[in-house]
């Protein structure tokens, strides 16, 4: 099997839970991705100061955005990268940019290992915030800091 098939099969494999994701329109896609990482970087914002100590550790916010944090992950922002969302849509209100490099089509099990990374380092932290101690909840933090970047840096452009 060729690599072009292999590589469709891999995302046919990650996008099957989500037949209804699949069925929106490229535009309704992008937009659907960028709100779920803006309201990401909202949350994990502060998460990533306290955990490098910019900011003074604050246990009800770090606790409250790590649980946010937790739940907008779960609405699975992979999902909205479906074929046809490589592009920008032309003359669209929303979706008129897109910062998606072309390797998370062209090398879909990286980008599948990158997200699973983020899902664990994710799982790190919701622990830690619940176990309530300081240098365990900053340890989490900048881990996920880390994956938050290595997947940037290979998959969304600068
Ligand atoms: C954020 C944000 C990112 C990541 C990254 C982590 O808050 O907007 O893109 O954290 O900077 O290194």
């Amino acid at each position: 099997m060729n690599r072009i098939a292999k590589n469709l099969i891999v995302v046919a494999t990650l996008v099957a839970p989500l037949v209804a994701a699949a069925q929106v329109k490229p535009e309704e896609a992008i937009r659907a991705r960028q709100s779920i990482m803006r309201v990401m970087a909202l949350n994990f914002g502060p998460l990533g100061k306290m955990g490098s100590g910019d900011v003074a550790m604050n246990k009800e916010l770090f606790q409250a955005n790590a649980a946010r944090v937790e739940a907008i992950w779960a609405m699975n922002p992979g999902q909205y990268f479906v074929q046809g969302t490589e592009k920008p849509v032309a003359g669209a209100k929303i979706a008129s940019f897109t910062d998606a490099k072309l390797e998370i089509w062209s090398q879909p099990e990286e980008f599948k290992a990158a997200a699973e990374r983020a899902t664990q380092k994710i799982g790190v932290l919701t622990q830690a915030a619940k176990s309530g101690d300081e240098k365990a909840m900053r340890s989490a933090a900048g881990e996920l800091g880390k994956s938050c970047k290595a997947c940037h840096d290979d998959f969304r452009a600068k």
